[in-house]
């Protein structure tokens, strides 16, 4: 039996073309700004967000951690919705280098902060009680809340409230492209509202390694000090920015493949007794479905899943967390429904 692996499209591995392109890239030291590839890539991914430059990251938690250093002073506080991956998933970066101070909003169902909310939320400088507001954080697909979406309006309402208190908008786009091929809108007009964007080339793109983060000139040269001081100075990672340039040209388009393959996913789980799950609120190629308690923790589901070669991971105590990606067939949807069954059948 083979093993389905659904605990993350950062599984992916680097295809044939991307392995040749690392081999033959061109390559110099970036930290001296002299890496074409890199530098290509950069200008390439800027150029696609319509921003300004771009800067290469080891990761997404780097590049997110950069933005946070590059606007906050300490003792600032960035306001972000409840269920943001930088405040879950990226071990306090943001406190405890940037010495910013979490404010946490409630997130909806997709993933979306109320533009209220954040209007009572914001607190603008001047007071000497207060922590003031510098940064407002976005994320755009919203990876605890099943790869929701939010679309250009979404994003041009909070990115309104920001910008008229004073703050910036900081996008964690880990998953943009997914998002613009799921809305069938320009990646641009997702980010146009926000004042740097960090997308992850790491994950449903199938590239080994790297982050970009893009926005102003001057943001991105400030944000490239925070890269150096926080070791992200790679040399010649040229082998990894050529990776890139073959995901921004031929990884994009098959994303709407790994989307299908999750509602398909999500209709299935849906008719097996004791999974709760909203096919319709699956837009991408996240799927997080509840499991009733009478089933038990969802661990001991995890831990039946596993006996039938099933990987995945899991948000919380009573959900798990499906995500398709590049190496999921729908055959291998359909044999993942058949094996969830069977193991919530050994459970009863
Ligand atoms: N997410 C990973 C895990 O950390 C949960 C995953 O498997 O989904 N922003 C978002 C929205 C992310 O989903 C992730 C990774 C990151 C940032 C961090 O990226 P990396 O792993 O490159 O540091």
């Amino acid at each position: 039996m083979d093993v389905i692996d659904l605990r993350s499209d950062t599984l992916t591995q680097p295809t044939e073309e991307m392995r040749q392109a690392m081999a033959n890239a061109e390559v110099g030291d970036d930290v001296y700004g002299e890496d074409p590839t890199v530098n290509k890539l950069q200008e390439r991914a800027a150029e696609m967000l319509g921003k300004e430059a771009g800067l290469l990251m080891a990761s997404g938690t780097m590049s997110n951690l950069v933005a946070a250093l590059t606007y906050c002073h300490r003792g600032d506080e960035i306001v972000m919705g409840d269920q943001a991956h930088m405040f879950w998933n990226e071990a306090g970066g943001a406190s405890a280098l940037a010495g910013a101070q979490i404010r946490l909003i409630p997130n909806d169902d997709q993933g979306r902060i109320d533009p209220a909310d954040l209007e009572a939320a914001i607190r603008p400088p001047g007071n000497v009680h207060a922590s003031p507001t510098t940064l407002v954080c976005l994320e755009n697909t919203h990876n605890r809340c099943s790869g929701g979406v939010l679309t250009p309006e979404d994003t041009a309402k909070i990115g309104q409230v920001a910008h008229a208190a004073g703050a910036s908008v900081h996008l964690d786009g880990a998953r943009i492209f997914n998002a613009a091929v799921a809305l069938e809108v320009p990646v641009k007009e997702l980010v146009k509202d926000v004042d740097d964007v960090s997308f992850c080339l790491s994950k449903a793109l199938s590239c080994p390694v790297g982050s970009v983060l893009c926005g102003t000139r001057d943001f991105i040269d400030r944000a490239n000090k925070w890269r150096k001081m926080v070791g992200g100075g790679m040399r010649q990672a040229g082998v990894l920015a050529a990776a890139g340039l073959v995901a921004l040209d031929s990884m994009i388009d098959r994303l709407a493949d790994d989307h299908a393959n999750a509602r398909r996913l999500a209709q299935g789980l849906a008719n097996i007794d004791g999974l709760t799950v909203d096919p319709d609120s699956i837009h991408t190629n996240i799927v997080i479905f509840e499991v009733d308690p009478s089933l038990g923790p969802s661990a001991k589901l995890i831990g039946a899943l596993g006996a039938e070669d099933v990987k995945v991971s899991s948000p919380s105590p009573t959900a798990i967390r499906m995500v398709t990606h590049r190496h999921i067939s729908s055959d291998d949807v359909e044999e993942t429904l058949s094996r969830t069954s069977k193991a919530v059948r050994a459970l009863r």
